[in-house]
């Protein structure tokens, strides 16, 4: 890769930020190499400020599900910030966004609007504490739910891509509260709940992994947590910052039919910007002030910008169709990535749910964390590397998600194969 712009903003960039970077899975720590500066996107499409261009399979780590600089997303936040961009008191277009989630999303009577999934995340599981009186939170491992300190307890992520799943700084009181099962296995969950009868205020959990990689629930697993959830008098919460209309226009949640008691989203919800959610039963969210005791607050919580963006994107997902186009892509990338495995005989494991999937670097099947551990991440890296140079853009990790919007058109996805045979074949 010839870019010696990228290379010179990096070195300025680390000057003034920790890594150069504003978020640690951008450093490209697990591949190497300078990460190319982007300049702009457009559709499916990113430009690097050396005039390299790729087709963008991160899409911003899911939130661009209509790719980049839709024109109805472009023009809501114009004519959202000729009107001013903050006001720090309720709005119209604020009212409108969390009509629109409640109307989605099954398990959403009430929500509040914050910036980011963390925000979301820490918020639910306060509220899931003071709505119960009970202090433990039960995780999966390889799962992330945002930086919030009692979720960095064996996060995936960039927190396992860089090998901190349990990051510095986090007081072992705050660690305490956070107990770790594995990911498809019920019994695991069923020994810590029994082990700590009574003290568990929730279970968080991607009901479709996407940060150890792609790994789906497997059959009966999260009805299970459903039913152990119950059995426990503990409340049951979605982290759907990714799979929140993404895997369905209802999130995860919709496409497998298991309702929650209080459901995480991001990502999409802000069309590319900053939205986060926080929502569920009516009982529960009534804990939220000013209603209830338990303190939430944020100066751009429904910030108009973002909320414009967010309605604009969640307007265009509702269109007949959405869902089978994306699942129509992500099927034909999933059939690319197989035939490039086949013909250049790489064990590869292809995990996918729609428009989000992950190949991995091992013989499989990859159904927990220390499956997806088990990968080749050199491997990944000389993978990830092969396809940047053919133009290519795909996640910097092996434990991440690569994602299909609907700005691919099957050209798109058919030069991404034709990449990935060239970048197994080294
Ligand atoms: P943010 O605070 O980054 O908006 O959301 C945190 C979060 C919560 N829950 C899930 C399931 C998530 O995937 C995330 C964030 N995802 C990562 C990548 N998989 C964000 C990328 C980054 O950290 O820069």
């Amino acid at each position: 890769m010839d870019n010696p712009r990228s290379e010179a903003l990096f070195a300025r960039a680390k000057a003034v930020i920790p890594g150069g970077v504003n978020s640690p899975v951008r450093s490209f720590g697990a591949v190497g190499g300078t990460p190319p500066f982007i300049a702009r996107g457009a559709g499916a499409r990113v430009w690097d400020v050396d005039g390299n261009s790729y087709v963008d399979f991160l899409g911003s780590w899911g939130p661009l599900v209509l790719g980049h600089a839709h024109p109805a997303v472009v023009e809501a936040v114009q004519r959202a910030a000729a009107d001013g961009t903050s006001f720090g008191a309720p709005t119209e277009r604020e009212v409108r966004l969390a009509e629109l989630i409640v109307a989605a999303v099954p398990s959403i009577e009430l929500l509040r609007l914050v910036s980011s999934g963390t925000e979301a995340v820490m918020s639910a599981v306060r509220i899931a504490r003071a709505f119960t009186g009970r202090a433990k939170v039960l995780k999966f491992n390889g799962n992330y739910h945002g930086h919030a300190d009692g979720m960095l307890v064996k996060a995936g992520s960039g927190a396992a891509t860089l090998g901190v799943p349990t990051s510095a700084g986090v007081p072992e009181t705050y660690a305490a509260e956070t107990l770790v099962a594995e990911y498809n296995d019920l019994g695991s969950v069923g020994a810590l709940l029994e082990a700590h009868v009574n003290h568990i205020a929730a279970i968080i959990v991607e009901p479709v992994a996407g940060n150890m990689g792609v790994v789906p629930p497997e059959p009966g697993f999260l009805e299970g947590l459903r039913r152990l959830a119950d059995d426990a008098g503990a409340l049951l919460i979605f982290d759907e910052v990714i799979t929140g209309f993404r895997v369905a226009y209802g999130g995860a949640q919709a496409r497998y039919g298991v309702t929650p008691d209080l459901t995480c989203l991001g990502k999409i919800i802000g069309g590319g910007l900053p939205v986060g959610a926080f929502g569920g039963r009516a009982d529960v969210m009534e804990m939220v002030a000013p209603l209830g005791p338990a303190y939430q607050a944020g100066t751009l919580s429904g910030n108009p910008l973002a909320v414009a963006a967010g309605t604009a994107c969640l307007e265009a997902l509702a269109k007949p169709g959405t869902y089978e186009a994306l699942e129509a892509l992500g099927a034909q990338a999933e059939a690319g990535l197989r035939a490039a495995a086949e013909a250049t005989g790489t064990a590869l494991t292809i995990n996918r749910v729609g428009s989000m999937f992950t190949a991995f670097f091992t013989e499989g099947p990859v159904r927990t964390w220390a499956d997806a551990a088990g990968s080749d991440t050199e491997r990944y890296a000389v993978f990830f590397h092969g396809l940047l140079e053919r133009g290519v853009y795909v996640a910097p990790s092996q434990f991440e998600s690569a994602f299909v919007s609907l700005a691919h058109t099957t050209e798109d996805v058919a030069l991404a194969a034709k990449a990935a045979a060239g970048a197994l074949g080294g």
